[in-house]
């Protein structure tokens, strides 16, 4: 799946206070990192989109804006992954008759899952739905680690293509790679894009993309490129960023952020149990727009 390679966009969902999805502000959004980021795709359905918090009509109907205002303009994945993997499948179908270029499962948390039954997940999505799978392992906020050996029986199965790999550890990146060169792996911390695609990844998928697209595609062309000194500079300024965004709060900043560069006069809520930003949270946000994206 070469056509698949790239820099997505960790789609970022603005709310409104009674938790609806503001689709106005979704569709800016969207546009935002087609027309100005210049992404090659949108990762629809991730963290970023506060996905677990939702109900699976919500979901569908983040996945219908997403590929409605879209088109065919760039490519996209469907993140369709769930404990419950009956919505999962469901999901996956759904999506993939909208037209979305791949779907992409996290790995079942909550419950201790051992990794055969990790596996039969995997296989009951695939089986089930007729597209493309990205498994998405995010250890940090599942819990659930996956070793070489594991990702080689996970990709043994048809139709699993590779990994959204969020994870800082480099061994197992570098590792997989030589492993497995003919599988896709994107990296998932946008703070380390650099060593990532040193270690030869196929793309990237992040949160900070969303609003710091051109400097991130930056990293992304001139560590391909061999131009590791001209990229570091990048990826500190970046870092400088990225920093400043997580010290503040990661989705209020953002979302602060893009409800600026879309010009939205509508505030981008969270979806409860995530708090509303504070107004020292909104001040700071304001400081580190205009310091680093405006
Ligand atoms: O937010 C997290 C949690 N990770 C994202 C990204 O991997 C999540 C990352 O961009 C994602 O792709 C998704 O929405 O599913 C970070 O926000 C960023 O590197 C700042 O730490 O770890």
């Amino acid at each position: 799946r070469e056509d698949l390679k790239g820099l997505y966009s960790a789609l970022l969902v603005p709310y409104n206070e009674d938790g609806s999805v503001n689709e106005e502000g979704l569709r800016k959004i969207i546009r935002h990192v087609i027309d100005k980021m210049e992404l090659d795709g949108l990762y629809v359905g991730g963290s970023t989109g506060e996905n677990f918090l939702l109900d699976k009509e919500t979901k569908k109907q983040i996945f219908d804006i997403a590929k409605d205002e879209t088109g065919d303009a760039v490519k996209l994945i469907a993140q369709v992954g769930s404990p419950n993997v009956y919505e999962a499948i469901e999901l996956g179908q759904y999506a993939t008759e909208l037209g979305y270029d791949a779907i992409s499962a996290v790995t079942p948390f909550y419950y201790k899952f051992s990794f055969k039954e990790v596996k039969q997940y995997y296989k009951d999505i695939t089986d089930a739905v007729d597209n493309d799978l990205i498994v998405y392992s995010i250890p940090v906020l599942t819990g659930v680690e996956i070793g070489l050996d594991d990702f080689g029986e996970l990709f043994e199965l048809d139709r699993v293509v590779g990994v959204k790999f969020t994870a800082a550890d480099f061994f197992l990146l570098e590792r997989l790679r030589k492993k497995f060169p003919e599988h896709l792996i994107f990296s998932g911390f946008d703070e380390m894009l650099l060593p990532a695609v040193v270690n030869k990844v196929d793309g990237a998928i992040g949160s900070t993309y969303n609003a710091n697209g051109p400097r991130s595609k930056q990293i992304f062309e001139l560590a391909k490129e061999g131009k590791i000194e001209e990229a570091l500079e990048i990826q500190n300024v970046t870092n400088d960023f990225i920093s400043a965004v997580l010290e503040n709060g990661l989705y209020p900043t953002l979302k602060y952020i893009l409800q600026q560069e879309t010009g939205s006069e509508e505030r981008f809520y969270a979806r409860k149990p995530m708090a509303q930003s504070t107004d020292a949270q909104l001040e700071r946000a304001q400081e580190i727009y205009e310091k680093y994206i405006k």
